[in-house]
């Protein structure tokens, strides 16, 4: 082909493909873009440091300070992290079509600029795509639905700082275009008779966040619950508390109804085997404690058992030392948690035996379960066999 055939192919590619100017919308420009911008960099950076407070709970690390109150903290830090995730859909899809125009925009071949703009949609490629999988992959795992091969928590955690630092870059290199975007009011009149303003075109993306945000977490309010039409859980289940692996799922129930069940407890000093009838004598303690559950639902309880500091006393332990509890369940990642030692000593850390005031529900962890403050649900053990004080 000589060059000039080859200049005519480039030119009818050239002229099949769309302009930046042919899609025209007077809602788009930097003033939507860089409002709708602000508020999903907020609700990213929320379910960044929300995250990661998850993260560090279930994976502690000698850098990262645990608090273990007040009791609700998790409940309100992981209820962010799936709100903000939530309401940054319609915020990110709006965001998005606000600015796809550009991506017809012809680049210039000369190198500096080439290289700038290939740097610049590199960027942004990437933080589309970290983006896109965050909220994916999020969503997807708050309705326990995995179509999946990769392990959720490791993918979601490594993306998670992609997301951020792609964040962080693009507010970066767009600051200047956002503060001249600030500058200037958003139109409240429609640039053509019958079309919607800049102005209602925000509002409705506000208005849609807001309610995929009452969507998800209504279910936790009593009297709206009917509201949380896009909520896994529907607040509701035995002895007032949602269940998340049942005691079928668990393939427990043989175990939990044998009357020969003792919970082994195991410290320092010595090793004891413990009734229900055991349990039931020892001094007991109420708490109102919830489960909050890492996919967003939680549920108050009000629970009465003996303290985990009292437990391992019997057996040698201090509240020095992490404490390892054990599930009857023979299979399944959630079958074992770590109480850590700053939990240990608590007054409602508690290996709980009764919900509500009745016996635990056979779903809920009958004959007893972990139940601590401030902790995700995930760490909340059911149907406990072991309890044992980790020391040397
Ligand atoms: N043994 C065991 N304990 C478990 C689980 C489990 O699968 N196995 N699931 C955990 C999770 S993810 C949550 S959210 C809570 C839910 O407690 P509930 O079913 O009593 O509401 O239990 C936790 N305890
Ligand atoms: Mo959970």
């Amino acid at each position: 082909m000589s060059d000039r055939q080859l200049a005519g192919l480039a030119a009818r590619i050239d002229a099949r493909i769309p302009h930046p100017e042919d899609f025209g919308s007077e809602l788009r420009g930097p003033r939507t873009t860089a409002r709708l911008g602000v508020w999903l960099g907020v609700a990213f950076g929320v379910c960044f440091l929300t995250g990661l407070y998850s993260h560090y709970l279930q994976h502690p690390s000698p850098w990262v300070p645990l608090l273990t109150g007040p009791a609700r903290l998790y409940q309100v830090t992981q209820g962010l992290h799936v709100a903000a995730g939530t309401a940054a859909v319609p915020l990110l899809l709006v965001k998005l079509w606000s600015v796809f125009p550009r991506f017809f925009e012809r680049p210039s071949f000369a190198p500096r600029r080439l290289v700038l703009a290939l740097l610049e949609k590199g960027s942004i490629a990437l933080l589309v795509g970290a983006a896109v999988f965050q909220l994916v992959t999020g969503l997807a795992n708050s309705a326990q639905w995995y179509p999946w091969s990769f392990d959720f928590i490791s993918a979601h955690f490594a993306l998670a700082w992609v997301a951020i630092g792609s964040v962080l870059l693009h507010v970066a290199v767009k600051l200047p275009v956002v503060r001249r975007a600030f500058g200037a009011p958003v139109e409240t009149r429609p640039a053509r008779e019958g079309a919607p303003s800049r102005r209602t075109l925000l509002r409705t993306t506000w208005l849609s966040a807001a309610l995929a945000v009452v969507a998800t977490t209504a279910a936790e309010v009593p009297g709206v619950r009917r509201l949380a039409v896009l909520a896994v859980r529907s607040g509701e289940g035995p002895q007032g508390v949602p269940i998340n692996r049942s005691a079928i799922g668990a393939d427990v129930v043989d175990l939990l109804a044998d009357p020969a069940w003792r919970l082994t407890v195991a410290g320092p000093a010595r090793t004891l085997e413990l009734s229900l009838d055991d349990l039931r004598g020892m001094p007991q303690t109420e708490a109102v404690l919830p489960i909050a559950c890492v996919e967003g639902w939680s549920a108050g309880g009000t629970w009465r058992g003996v303290r985990v500091r009292d437990l391992v006393a019997l057996v040698g332990g201090g509240t020095d030392r992490d404490v390892a509890f054990t599930s009857l369940q023979p299979r399944g990642g959630y079958r074992t948690s770590t109480l850590p030692a700053a939990w240990v000593g608590l007054d409602d850390s508690l290996v709980a035996l009764t919900l509500a005031g009745e016996p635990l529900h056979p779903d809920h962890g009958f004959p007893c379960r972990l139940i601590a403050p401030a902790r995700p649900g995930v760490l909340q053990t059911k149907w406990l066999a072991r309890v044992e004080v980790m020391w040397e």
